[in-house]
């Protein structure tokens, strides 16, 4: 039988369970080698995966070749980070064959769980921005759109965390030590990169002047490919991750003079760049071997871009029309004076020409305003490691500046703030002003965030492109955020509305309705509590705490930052537990407050907070006198995997960020739609959320952005006298400073009640503090009445549907890269 028909075959027959069953026990023994009596959990999902892969891989060059032969207009969604999480279930999910493969694992006598559990947690990003790359693949892919995404393939992801004495301890996360088996490696698909070396002028054919680097140092740039399956199964994407490897001198060379070990000891060091996941999340390090990072994977990535296109064209003038590439935030800004490197250098384009194609490639999205976030590289840096590029900028800066001169007459401020060349002590290069300079559309992820955006940071730009900058509010896919990690829901929204939310999550407004079926509220409960339970079990797992569950989950899962205010949810814990303490014989309700997330290696004033919380957790919970009315419990770990535990359970979500500072959040959107009720300030797309879910359906407190900007702007405020006119306030932090969490150290939280008082208080946490008290106590007399409550629920979930990144990623779609759905076309035409 002809070999491209046979593999389409087997394709078919083993999507069902006998199929699926067979496959298992084939890929154990022949390609994981073990027999079914020694198999690990670890064998067994590698061979899940590798037949679940199987499944993927015609359709996935299928996809392909459709994007080929129409010569579709592509995405290139270029991104450091991609928050990817577990394969397994999604894959399974957006296959349609779940219930088959558990059902061929039961008659194996497997279970599923055990199975999806041996997989690692691919954690190659920080936190929302990854994330939301992360979605972004799913839904282009479920859109069908002709989407790639190029990142890195980082040995390690984001640290392992481990509380060690209540103190967060970082471990390497080794996700690759026992292979991927959801990765291909093309070797053959490799790219030079180079570094540092020199700049030489020369004149080229027609006498002009031209530009070569040379004595660069050389890395190369290697290609693994994993199938982005999207839903339905009928377009796989590409997501393309870059991995480092010495060029074949170092593999190859002699060594004569005895540099032997000089050179394998180099080949280690260039083989660095795609070693580690730098951990901050809004910081910027400032080190060189980020921006060789940053380099390395914008280079290899538009060399391949390129590499695609001259496969249909021979000029470069369509190139916007073939290619729209996304930066997301400025990490791979670099490739704007890379494009330009490649267009005039290597193909001798005029410059004009070249900058009129590379501003109409990029887009770039903006992730954040905290000044400490906003990347700037010292001259002198770039001008070692790329001195082609810091000749470019220049010459970028030169000419718009001499434009902009004309008519900002003598407006030199001005002009200083939209070179791209920071001239305020050590000179420094703004990318953010090169990203938006260098892009034809500039986006924030919130209206609230983008208007900002126009505001501060982006104003003289704004005003000057007034066109450029446009809102595009994140989203989260629903296909992972709410049909896998919250089964018990999903069904119970199924049998009553049908599965077209799936794909159309504005579907979901149809339980609008059901909010006032008194018999949907009780299913709505009976799945929360499931989740509730299964949560419940985690924590016992993880921590040894037994928390109730009939408690009110109130859930703050994120990074931890000052400004998201973990601390002021502390504050409120320690004054409720003061309440409790004082007034044993009301009948509270029981509240559990869940913490989790991760604290940049660096940032010592995030980790003493979570030792704060730990210290707090150990007092609170051991309290007899609070009769388990109160526990503090701050998980371990949390990545995405953890997350689709923790979310589905939320009763209360913590949005609770220094109004004007998210620039979205985006778990804030997840847990809304699992039928969390928000408690939160009018910050990111909390704006949004509020609109969409109603006011009565969430607990908005604090101060808004205007009003912070405008207490800032006025020398800002004494927290003492706040402090002093609130007595829970006082109390808890007295409690803080004199030790009472600490009795082994009485001084640990000095730095932090410091911050809070004499330090101004920056993060406002103690001026929002009464009001959030009273949202809370709002929340907590709202849950006592429950058939209320889940009415509310229930219209938060119904009224979400806006917030799917399918509607996020259809935007840009429509309004930034002008690209379409491609149908694949999986009749098959062959395979040579
Ligand atoms: C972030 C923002 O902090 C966050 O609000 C937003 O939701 C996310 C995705 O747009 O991007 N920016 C940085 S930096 N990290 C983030 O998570």
């Amino acid at each position: 039988m002809d070999a491209r028909y046979k593999s389409r075959d087997i394709e078919r027959r083993s999507l069902d369970v006998d199929g699926l069953k067979r496959s298992f026990l084939e890929w154990l023994v022949y390609s994981v080698g073990k027999d079914a009596r020694a198999a690990t959990r670890r064998d067994w999902f590698h061979t899940v995966a590798l037949a679940v892969r199987d499944r993927v891989v015609d359709r996935w060059m299928d996809t392909t070749r459709s994007y080929y032969h129409e010569d579709a207009k592509r995405v290139y969604y270029l991104s450091l980070e991609f928050l990817i999480g577990r394969l397994l279930t999604n894959s399974l999910s957006n296959l349609g064959i779940m219930d088959e493969c558990r059902q061929a694992l039961d008659r194996l006598g497997l279970s599923m769980e055990d199975v999806v559990d041996a997989e690692p947690d691919a954690a190659l990003g920080n936190g929302g921005l990854g994330r939301l790359a992360a979605c972004f693949l799913d839904s282009m892919a479920s859109q069908g759109l002709p989407g790639y995404g190029y990142g890195i393939r980082y040995e390690f992801g984001l640290f392992e965390q481990r509380f060690e004495n209540g103190w967060q301890v970082e471990y390497p996360e080794q996700w690759l030590q026992f292979g991927n088996p959801w990765e291909f490696a093309r070797p053959e698909v490799l790219y030079p990169v180079q570094f540092y070396g020199r700049v030489e002028e020369f004149r080229d054919s027609v006498g002009e002047r031209a530009y070569r680097w040379v004595d660069a140092d050389r890395v190369l740039a290697m290609a693994y490919d994993t199938p982005v399956v999207g839903y339905g199964g009928d377009t796989i994407n590409t997501l393309r991750l870059w991995s480092a490897r010495a060029t074949r001198d170092f593999n190859f060379g002699h060594f004569n003079d005895g540099a032997y070990m000089k050179a394998v000891e180099q080949k280690i060091l260039s083989e660095n760049l795609s070693r580690v996941l730098y951990p901050n999340d809004a910081t910027e390090t400032g080190k060189e071997l980020r921006l060789k990072q940053e380099y390395f994977f914008t280079s290899a990535s538009l060399q391949d871009i390129l590499r695609r296109y001259l496969q249909h064209h021979t000029s470069f003038d369509n190139l916007p029309n073939k290619a729209a590439i996304q930066l997301n935030d400025t990490h791979p800004a670099i490739g704007i004076a890379e494009l330009m490197r490649l267009l005039v250098d290597q193909h001798a384009l005029r410059w004009d020409n070249a900058w009129e194609i590379t501003r109409a490639t990029f887009a770039y999205t903006n992730h954040t305003l905290l000044p400490e976030a906003l990347e700037a590289w010292p001259v002198r840096m770039i001008e070692r490691v790329l001195p082609r590029h810091m000749q470019i900028i220049y010459e970028i800066n030169a000419k718009f500046l001499n434009r902009t001169k004309a008519k900002a007459a003598g407006d030199n401020a001005r002009l200083s703030r939209l070179s791209l060349i920071d001239e305020r002590g050590e000179r420094r290069v703004r990318m953010g002003n090169l990203a938006f300079l260098g892009s034809h559309k500039v986006n924030g992820v919130s209206a609230l965030h983008t208007d900002l955006m126009k505001q501060t940071v982006f104003n003289d730009f704004h005003e000057e492109f007034p066109d450029r900058i446009n809102n595009k509010t994140n989203g989260i896919t629903p296909r992972r955020w709410l049909k896998q990690a919250n089964p018990a829901l999903s069904e119970l929204i199924t049998t009553r509305i049908g599965q077209g939310w799936i794909s159309d999550l504005s579907q979901i407004s149809a339980l609008r309705e059901k909010a006032d079926d008194v018999v949907f509220r009780e299913e709505f409960r009976r799945a929360k509590r499931k989740n509730k339970k299964r949560l419940a079990a985690y924590i016992a797992r993880q921590t040894g705490e037994e928390v109730l569950v009939d408690s009110i989950f109130d859930v703050q899962v994120k990074r931890m930052h000052e400004y998201k205010r973990q601390l002021l949810n502390v504050l409120h814990t320690i004054a409720l537990y003061n309440e409790m303490r004082d007034n044993p014989t009301v009948s509270w309700v029981p509240v559990t407050k869940i913490f989790a997330g991760k604290a940049a290696p660096s940032y010592h004033m995030a980790k003493l907070i979570i030792k704060l919380i730990n210290d707090v957790a150990k007092v609170v919970n051991h309290d007899p006198s609070v009769h388990d009315n109160l526990k503090v419990v701050l998980l371990p770990n949390y990545n995405v995997t953890a997350a689709e535990i923790i979310i589905p359970a939320a009763d209360l979500s913590e949005q609770i960020s220094t109004a004007g500072m998210e620039a979205s959040g985006t778990g804030n959107m997840k847990l809304a739609l699992n039928g969390a009720l928000t408690i939160g300030t009018l910050d990111g797309a909390n704006v949004e959320i509020r609109e969409h879910v109603g006011p009565d359906n969430i607990f908005i407190f604090g101060m808004t952005a205007d009003e912070v900007n405008d207490l800032r702007a006025t020398g800002g405020f004494n927290p003492r006298e706040v402090i002093a006119s609130n007595p829970s306030l006082k109390r808890a932090l007295d409690m803080i400073s004199t030790g009472a969490f600490s009795p082994d150290d009485r001084n640990r939280y000095h730095p932090i009640v410091q911050a809070l008082t004499d330090g101004g208080d920056h993060f406002l946490v103690t001026a929002d503090f009464a009001d959030y008290c009273q949202a809370q106590d709002a929340a907590m007399q709202l849950y006592r009445d429950q058939e209320e409550w889940t009415r509310k629920a229930i219209l938060n979930t119904a009224n979400m549907g806006w917030f799917s990144s399918d509607r996020t990623v259809n935007e840009y779609a429509e309004e930034v890269w002008d690209v379409h759905p491609v149908h694949p076309n999986h009749e098959g035409e062959g395979y040579r």
